[in-house]
């Protein structure tokens, strides 16, 4: 304890303060961004080190809590940041973990490196982005303390404050608001993660405290993926319990852990992949393996057993219907990560172990489980006709000498003049009357409108049949011209933006779910590779008549307005849209359909975890589940959190 209190500051703090310095002029270059996607990260920072310190098998618990002062603190029961001097710069350690760009990492020498260690920037970052940041320390009967003020500055230096039983690290801090362009925590988007954490880390609990509303919420579970699969699959329908693996190989020291269900009437295929507790969002090489393994083993046992007379089955027949978390553990030095974000495993040797484990594992399944088998083994038979019919479907029309016959397109529908696919925009519109406005005010090249009349089926409930027999479906699939489900052919898309245009209340946000259920569930590439929009109206038109001219601005937001009306000046008069119908052509034109103006938001599955399950429940057949999770969420501007912004 002597040789904290007696550290001094010099010539080096400088250098120091020059790197947060950094991450304060180009915070987006270190946490993506400045919204509320780059808030939550100085969490994830901090979260993600308690989380490596259990992980390395110190502590089962960990506790978030939000604070009524707009702070948040993470608590865990580990064995405490080092406080000792780190010989190179002459500070406690514990200091220039908060004060060094990727610090944290050279004291850990853990197995598997993970979360944090990873491709994490460090709790430096959370600190250069902070008001303030307050530590504490836990460790050997000693209670240290020290907090940094304005972005890094250490305002307390290290010192012991008192005695404790206990062990662990307390860090609490408050982000810039200077920095943000919001400083608001939400709730599901802490409490999503902290359960994605929990699911793959079997037997550590993590707990949610909201000090303004009281609402705390506890995630422990000691089945791991088998309830990550459950709880993701809620509300489907299952052919067979969670069917789970796990082992280590022996010559890589690589520790393998697979769930997987298939549930039928689901045509896509869902595989959640992570290595060391990181998810791979563009997967890798044990994605590959675990691919390429299960479609070994069901067609050598197909054939073994002469199930599918000798026509083979293709890895998409196999995987209908599929969904599976893939979660590896791999020592540092086998490990290779790809691509621009690193969020795809490199590592050769993942594939062929994770390919033999699940081949000699889901083998020996099939072989045990006879009921499940002949009913899967249907499915993958049902999905192959199903392809090689649209296969033959689509070869005839290309031998037809006849010229390609248009697609019978609704009267409904006003067409875009140009062939140029990818320059045109669909325009899904709610209502006639609004349908009749855009109509008037589209640039006739290139955007069609769609009118939708009522809303649109839940297309979550209901099966393939009776969907194309809904004539609102119908029109939107004959309109987008590529099919759907299974035979969905993105080659084959008539539009390069579909972009959604309802109006600003919750009968609009009701359309918005439905259509983007629909696309979820019967076109998800659409919204995979970026082609699906929602079209935002504002919410206010700002104007003053000055002699025959008249100002005019529009605002989006309770922000955008103050500025309207000090643009518009004295005397400016407010409307406020309620729907798109108030709008005439023009101003529907030049607020929301125009591209130079217009504010459009690209429909992206951020977290296919959240999203999967707020659709299905939300959308899904079991009212009770979706009534108890409507009432806890009352909001169906929930949309959002699975749209991203673009402009
Ligand atoms: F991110 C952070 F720095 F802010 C932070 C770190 C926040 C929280 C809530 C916890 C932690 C943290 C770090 N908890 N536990 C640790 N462990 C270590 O830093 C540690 C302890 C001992 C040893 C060792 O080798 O003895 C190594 C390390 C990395």
């Amino acid at each position: 304890m002597s040789d904290i209190k007696k550290t001094t500051y010099t010539a080096d703090d400088i250098h120091v303060m020059k790197g947060l310095e950094g991450v304060r002029k180009r915070p987006a270059m270190y946490i993506g961004s400045t919204n509320s996607a780059g808030l939550h990260h100085l969490v994830w920072e901090v979260v993600d080190n308690a989380v490596d310190e259990a992980l390395s098998g110190y502590g089962k618990k960990i506790c978030v809590t939000m604070h009524k002062d707009g702070s948040i603190s993470v608590l865990d029961e580990g064995r405490g940041i080092p406080v000792g001097i780190n010989k190179e710069t002459g500070r406690p350690a514990v200091e220039v973990v908060f004060t060094e760009l990727h610090a944290g990492g050279k004291f850990n020498n853990a197995v598997y490196k993970s979360a944090a260690g990873l491709h994490g920037v460090g709790a430096s970052v959370t600190n250069a982005l902070s008001e303030w940041i307050d530590i504490n320390v836990y460790q050997e009967g000693n209670i240290y303390h020290l907090k940094f003020e304005n972005g890094g500055n250490l305002a307390v230096p290290l010192e012991v404050v008192g005695t404790c039983k206990k062990h662990g690290t307390l860090v609490r801090f408050k982000p810039d608001a200077t920095i943000f362009s919001t400083v608001e925590f939400k709730w599901d988007t802490i409490a999503s993660h902290l359960q994605e954490s929990a699911f793959l880390m079997k037997g550590v609990e993590f707990v949610l405290t909201d000090e303004k509303t009281g609402q705390v919420q506890n995630f422990l579970y000691e089945n791991g993926l088998v309830e990550y699969i459950n709880n993701v699959n809620i509300n489907k329908q299952p052919m067979s319990p969670v069917i789970s693996f796990a082992d280590t190989d022996e010559e890589t020291q690589i520790d393998i852990e697979i769930a997987l269900q298939y549930c039928s009437e689901d045509y896509n295929e869902t595989i959640y992949s992570y290595v060391n507790n990181v998810r791979t969002r563009d997967g890798g090489t044990h994605e590959t393996g675990f691919r390429t393994g299960i479609a070994k083993a069901v067609n050598d046992f197909a054939e073994q057993y002469k199930l599918t007379k000798g026509k083979k089955l293709e890895g998409s027949d196999i995987r209908e219907g599929l969904t599976a978390v893939v979660s590896l553990k791999i020592p540092e030095a086998l490990l290779e990560f790809e691509g621009q974000t690193k969020g795809k495993l490199g590592t050769p040797q993942a594939a062929s172990v994770v390919s033999n484990f699940i081949y000699n594992k889901f083998t020996y399944y099939l072989l045990e489980n006879k009921e499940f088998t002949i009913n899967f083994i249907n499915k993958c038979v049902a999905s192959q006709n199903a392809r090689l019919a649209a296969r033959k479907a689509k070869e005839e029309a290309r031998n037809n000498k006849k010229p390609k016959q248009e697609v019978i397109l609704s009267d409904k529908l006003t067409p875009a003049q140009s062939k140029e696919y990818a320059k045109n925009e669909l325009f899904i519109v709610e209502g006639d009357s609004a349908g009749g406005t855009a109509k008037k005010g589209r640039d006739r090249l290139h955007q069609a409108i769609l009118p939708l009349r009522g809303k649109p089926l839940n297309t979550d409930s209901i099966s393939m049949e009776k969907l194309v027999h809904n004539e609102e479906i119908a029109t939107i699939i004959n309109t987008i011209g590529a099919g759907f489900g299974q035979n969905f052919d993105l080659d084959d898309i008539k539009y390069g933006k579909i972009i959604i245009m309802t109006d600003a209340d919750t009968d609009g946000a009701h359309i918005q779910t439905l259509l983007l259920t629909f696309f979820y569930h019967y076109m998800r590439q659409l919204i995979t590779s970026g082609h699906v929009y929602i079209a935002v109206p504002p919410l206010y038109r700002v104007y003053k008549e000055d002699g025959k001219k008249v100002i005019q601005e529009y605002a989006w937001d309770d922000d955008g307005l103050e500025q309207a009306k000090k643009k518009v000046g004295g005397g400016y008069k407010v409307s406020r849209y309620k729907g798109l119908g108030e709008m005439d052509a023009i101003q529907l034109k030049e607020t929301t359909m125009d591209p130079k103006t217009r504010l459009l938001v690209r429909v992206e599955i951020d977290d296919p975890f959240l999203a999967e399950k707020r659709v299905t429940v939300l959308m899904g057949r079991d009212a009770g589940i979706r009534r108890a999770w409507v009432e806890e969420n009352v909001d169906f501007n929930k949309v959002d959190t699975f749209i991203k912004e673009v402009k």
